[in-house]
């Protein structure tokens, strides 16, 4: 079946009954949101509560949508007026829902100043971002801000010009304030450690080197909460294009595929206001810390030690690999060395949690590659694994198999797999990383502590703790002699 004809506002009366679409008047929507980073986790997850809000009759909310890079967003959804699909998928089958909370998406290189302009406009009360860990231009292992990264050294140099949301965000908030506007609320949406706090703190520092008077004005009178996203949201294939327009009867160029699972914690705080999030599934607290770190550390973490043990095994995808009994249980395993480390959130059940953690992970409508989920783990270990690593070393605690995860991600690293074919690692780190691990000269033990010696991601207390360092030796020595399947089988049976 082909389809010339493009999903848009013309085209919502002649969809199929069973999708969902906006009955509300998008025309009459205001910009409230600013939303920096516009891939598919923010139009699989925020972009659909606010969706929500605006159809129960706040028509305040709408989004404008910014990329930080390339253009294709844009290119996709200008066409379809903003619109696009969400397809929420599991085994039972899958809901189609036509999403109409974006106003426009501009592209930050293409013009940085009308970016900063539509940040500056009097309607707009939240920025919330979803630029990766990345983007946040910042030292993974401390939290602080990077001052040698090149995004940092050029949007200082440019403010009028700038490329990273950090640089974006201080023209902006320098701007309203040469306004006399109100200052917006800065919402991360990322997977960091207190993402709030941290932003604030990298935020803070960018500013004082523009100014110390901006300085002062970010740290005292921007806020910027703490959330904790969750929903499973693997990229979009081209069969997933053409099965949506399929039931669609027109084209979408860009739906976003999803899992029923949704959760957003968000840290009440926004002086300027904010969408009524709790009413359509959103949890507002005053400490998003617990739910925090047992995200990332049980999903999250789990999600690394899958990508990168799944990867070497030869697995695909998440759910190919849990299908594996032996990697199955390792996670399961996993999962529990870890819950010793978290403070569970009030009325949570943390056993119910790991288990829905594994169901999700075994969603057979969801193809979640391995390779995406293993990209950029020079930012992501940090919060995943080695906080519990170094939890679990101050309680004295056996690290083995959150230091087999960690090997594993060293072993990806070096670029090539176990079958001697190349790696296409993605991560803002891989050539020194490649680097390092060439000069390791093929011999593990002296691979593992090349690596660990990487501050970045380590910091300067694991390559000095004698316990990690010979327990991420031992895991990686094991994972060259024996491969990644033999080594989870050996576990599993062990
Ligand atoms: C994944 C996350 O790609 C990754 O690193 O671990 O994107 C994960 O799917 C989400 O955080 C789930 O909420």
């Amino acid at each position: 079946m082909t389809q010339t004809a493009r999903l848009n506002t013309a085209r919502l009366a002649d969809l199929p009954p069973d999708v969902a679409r906006p009955a509300y008047d998008r025309k009459a929507m205001k910009t409230g949101i600013v939303h920096l980073g516009i891939g598919a986790f923010h139009r699989a997850h925020q972009a659909v509560y606010t969706d929500a809000v605006i159809a129960s009759g706040d028509l305040w909310w709408g989004i404008v949508g910014a990329s930080l890079r390339s253009p294709d967003t844009r290119d996709a959804l200008k066409a379809q007026d903003g619109l696009y699909t969400l397809a929420v998928r599991s085994g039972e089958g899958e809901k189609l829902a036509v999403i109409g909370a974006i106003r426009e998406v501009v592209v930050a290189p293409e013009n940085p100043a009308a970016l900063v302009e539509r940040m500056s406009h009097p309607d707009v009360k939240v920025v919330t971002l979803t630029v990766t860990e990345k983007g946040y231009c910042h030292d993974p292992a401390t939290g602080r801000l990077d001052e040698k990264h090149p995004d940092v050294v050029h949007d200082l140099a440019n403010l009028n010009r700038p490329r990273s949301a950090i640089g974006f965000l201080a023209a902006a908030i320098a701007r309203r304030r040469s306004l006399g506007l109100a200052p917006f609320t800065v919402l991360s949406c990322d997977n960091l450690p207190s993402n709030g706090r941290t932003l604030h703190r990298i935020l803070t520092r960018f500013a004082e080197l523009v100014s110390p008077d901006l300085g002062a004005f970010v740290r005292d009178k921007i806020a910027c909460p703490d959330s904790m996203v969750d929903r499973i949201v693997p990229a979009t294939t081209d069969e997933d294009r053409a099965a949506v327009a399929a039931r669609l009867g027109v084209a979408d160029a860009w739906p976003v595929m999803t899992e029923p699972f949704t959760q957003w914690v968000i840290e009440d705080h926004f002086p300027s206001g904010r969408p009524a999030w709790e009413t359509v599934g959103a949890t507002l607290v005053t400490d998003v810390a617990p739910y925090e770190a047992m995200k990332l550390r049980l999903l999250n973490g789990s999600h690394s030690a899958i990508a990168y043990l799944g990867y070497l095994a030869g697995y695909q995808t998440v759910s190919e690999a849990m299908a594996d009994e032996s990697l199955a249980s390792y996670v399961a395993a996993l999962m529990d060395d870890t819950t010793a480390t978290l403070t569970i959130p009030p009325g949570a059940d943390v056993e119910a949690y790991k288990r829905s953690l594994r169901e999700r992970f075994r969603n057979p409508a969801l193809k979640h590659r391995t390779w995406q989920i293993a990209m950029d783990g020079s930012q992501k270990l940090p919060q995943r694994l080695l906080g519990t690593i170094r939890d679990r070393l101050a309680a004295g605690s056996d690290i083995a198999r959150h230091a087999l995860a960690v090997a594993a991600w060293m072993r990806y690293v070096t670029g090539t797999d176990e079958k001697g074919d190349a790696i296409d690692v993605r991560d803002p780190l891989a050539a020194d990383l490649a680097a390092i691990a060439r000069s390791a000269g093929g011999d593990p033990a002296a691979l593992s502590r090349a690596l660990a010696g990487v501050e970045a991601v380590f910091g300067t207390d694991l390559p000095a703790e004698p316990r990690f360092v010979t327990a991420v030796g031992e895991a990686l020595v094991g994972l060259y002699r024996d491969g990644a399947r033999a080594t989870l089988a050996s576990l599993a049976h062990g």
